[in-house]
């Protein structure tokens, strides 16, 4: 029989690409979609025919247990969150409840489905859970390039959640003996991108701007620096840490850090523009608290499940910017449509 596996988050950039990768890999695949009209709904159902949907969401414990008892998953991937950092200042206690709280609900819903008490421990077959926390959970880093055993220093609501859920998921490991891993993953972009952060932002800028439908593009810090790699590649690791023999973390990145600003420049270079005549620096997009540097030291993900990425920065960056010059110049709203979402 097929192996099914349970995905929160399915309309989401990293859910879409899991689901796709899961389905080539032979799994019977459901994902949990939120709301009764939810508008993402329909392009799931376009790109991902053979997925099953399941309703919840994860703030209604209930939902979460119903979903669990009919997908009968072996698999369960956490991926929901509230996702977007700057959010999670404006509405901090929903992306606790969210982010963080959603992690308890969907282990809990793991754990009664089961049977699994302090004295009835994980049985055999079991269900094997994985969490997407976050390089964001380092924030002011104490050491570069990060590990397993980095410390963390969140430095927004969105990281003080994610860590909770890191730590919860270590949590139920260690008291229930169940199979939960935590893939703390750096920054991941793609196409499917949502528009609001910076990558994607960026290459929907540069297309506006050459095909003179827009002249400048406002952006916050160009000092930062994170490590961006490509989606796809990232839910690879995600199922090889579900397949491993033992449950155990791991740093999933590149290894290569780069700055907003050579971000914007390779994006702008990519489609034959200077940038410094089109970006403007506003600095009402500046967050509270910044993370200032981010660099992953991927060596545990490598040796032990044999993980590499594939694509480069700077193949990234030229294939969101084609991506988008494609879609902008076919007249589609990047908002509802998506060049790889047919
Ligand atoms: P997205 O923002 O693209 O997707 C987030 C998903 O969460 C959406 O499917 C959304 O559904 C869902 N969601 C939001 N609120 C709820 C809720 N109350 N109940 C159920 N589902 C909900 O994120 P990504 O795909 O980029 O990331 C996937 C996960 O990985 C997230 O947890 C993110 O925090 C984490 N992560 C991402 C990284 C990245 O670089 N992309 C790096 C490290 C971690 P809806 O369509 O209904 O809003
Ligand atoms: P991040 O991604 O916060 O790292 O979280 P984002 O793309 O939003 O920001 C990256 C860096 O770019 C700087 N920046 C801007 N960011 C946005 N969004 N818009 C701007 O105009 C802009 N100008 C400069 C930011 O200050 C920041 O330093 C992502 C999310 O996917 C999280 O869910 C995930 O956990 C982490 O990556 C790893």
């Amino acid at each position: 029989m097929a192996r099914r596996a349970l995905i929160t988050g399915i309309t989401g950039q990293d859910g879409s690409y899991l689901a796709e990768h899961l389905l080539r890999e032979g799994y019977e695949v459901w994902g949990l979609v939120r709301g009764q009209a939810n508008p993402r709904v329909p392009r799931v159902r376009r790109l991902l025919q053979d997925v099953r949907l399941v309703r919840g969401d994860l703030l209604d414990q209930g939902s979460l247990i119903s979903a669990v008892e009919k997908a009968q998953p072996d698999e369960v991937y956490n991926l929901g969150a509230i996702s977007f950092v700057p959010m999670s200042w404006e509405q901090a206690e929903l992306t606790g409840e969210v982010t963080g709280m959603g992690v308890l609900r969907v282990l809990e819903a793991i754990r009664v489905c089961s049977g699994i008490t302090a004295a009835r421990r994980s049985p055999a077959g079991q269900i094997r859970f994985y969490q997407a926390s976050s390089s964001e959970m380092f924030g002011q880093v104490r050491e570069t390039p990060q590990t397993e055993r980095t410390p963390f220093h969140p430095r927004s609501p969105y990281g003080v959640a994610k860590a909770y859920g890191h730590f919860l998921t270590q949590n139920y490991r260690e008291s229930y003996g169940m199979f939960a891993v935590s893939g703390i993953l750096f920054n991941h972009e793609s196409p499917r991108r949502g528009a609001e952060f910076v990558t994607r932002k960026v290459s929907l800028g540069v297309a506006r701007i050459k095909l003179g439908m827009a002249s400048e593009l406002r952006l916050g810090n160009l000092e930062a620096r994170r490590d961006w790699g490509f989606a796809g590649d990232f839910v690879r690791a995600m199922h090889l840490m579900l397949s491993a023999a033992e449950p155990e973390d791991y740093v999933i990145g590149t290894g290569r850090t780069h700055s907003v600003r050579e971000l914007v420049e390779a994006a702008f270079g990519a489609a034959g523009l200077d940038w410094e005549r089109h970006v403007v620096c506003d600095s009402s997009l500046h967050r509270p608290a910044e993370v200032d540097l981010l660099c992953a030291d991927p060596k545990k993900a490598r040796t032990q499940l044999g993980w590499e990425p594939t694509v480069s920065f700077e193949d990234l960056v030229a294939m969101m910017v084609e991506a988008d010059l494609r879609l902008l110049a076919d007249g589609r709203d990047p908002e509802q449509d998506n060049p790889s979402w047919p």
